[in-house]
């Protein structure tokens, strides 16, 4: 969604009610056996997974967030790979969602504090090397210029808003989330998900850091 907002791209939003469970109702496997959004319609095309949707847009659209340059593309698609199969993976479904969703939680009790306590260690990891590694001090994951591993990872990290977790102990990223949060249209394509984060402010969640680190900042 971000990227179609900046880019200009139109399309029409069908949501999918997720606390619900509406994905996981026939009708929606019908659309998707995976039981996962997004899923994009486009003419005769249905696609899922949202890395392949995004590459899918920006070479119809031909964003200059996904220059055709074969070396340029392939350090755009390893940071897209990583985001998607080991940043997003632990963070997610090992320590935020665990926290938040009914359906993500591990039985009994004590297996779903486990599971969360080791996604917290890997999910530190991970941002510290997304941290150090990716980003360093670049403006961008793949260096000066926005690109469409920024569309792509930029709204994953923004989650740990869900849970209160800042980014004060990692510079490198919370400047390029502040700069990802600049882009004139991150506000109202994150409006469903602010609210969401407001009605969590009074949750109780594992904190990512050590209080001395400070997990109020953004
Ligand atoms: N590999 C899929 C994963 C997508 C995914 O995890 N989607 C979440 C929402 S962000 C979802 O549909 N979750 C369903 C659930 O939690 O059961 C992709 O990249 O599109």
């Amino acid at each position: 969604m971000l990227f179609c907002a900046e880019e200009g791209v139109a399309f029409e939003k069908v949501d999918v009610d997720l606390l619900a469970g509406a994905h996981l109702s026939e009708k929606f496997k019908q659309i998707n056996p995976c039981s996962f959004v997004p899923v994009l319609e486009d003419g005769d095309l249905r696609l899922t997974e949202s890395s392949a949707i995004l590459k899918y847009l920006a070479d119809k659209y031909e964003s200059k967030t996904y220059p055709r340059d074969l070396k340029r593309r392939a350090k755009i698609h390893e940071a897209m790979d990583w985001l998607n199969t080991s940043l997003y993976r632990v963070m997610g479904y090992s320590f935020i969602y665990p926290q938040l969703y009914a359906h993500h939680r591990h039985e009994p009790e004590e297996a779903n504090r486990a599971t969360i306590a080791w996604g917290r260690e890997r999910t530190r990891q991970y941002l510290e090397l997304l941290d150090q590694h990716w980003l360093g001090n670049r403006p961008f994951l793949c260096g000066d210029e926005l690109t469409l591993a920024d569309f792509f990872g930029a709204p994953i990290v923004g989650q740990l808003d869900l849970v209160q977790a800042g980014l004060a102990p990692l510079p490198n990223v919370a400047r390029w989330m502040s700069n990802m949060r600049e882009l004139k249209t991150w506000n109202a394509v994150h409006a469903m998900h602010d609210g969401y984060a407001a009605s969590l402010r009074d949750g109780q969640f594992v904190p990512l850091w050590d209080e001395r680190s400070g997990h109020e900042a953004r």
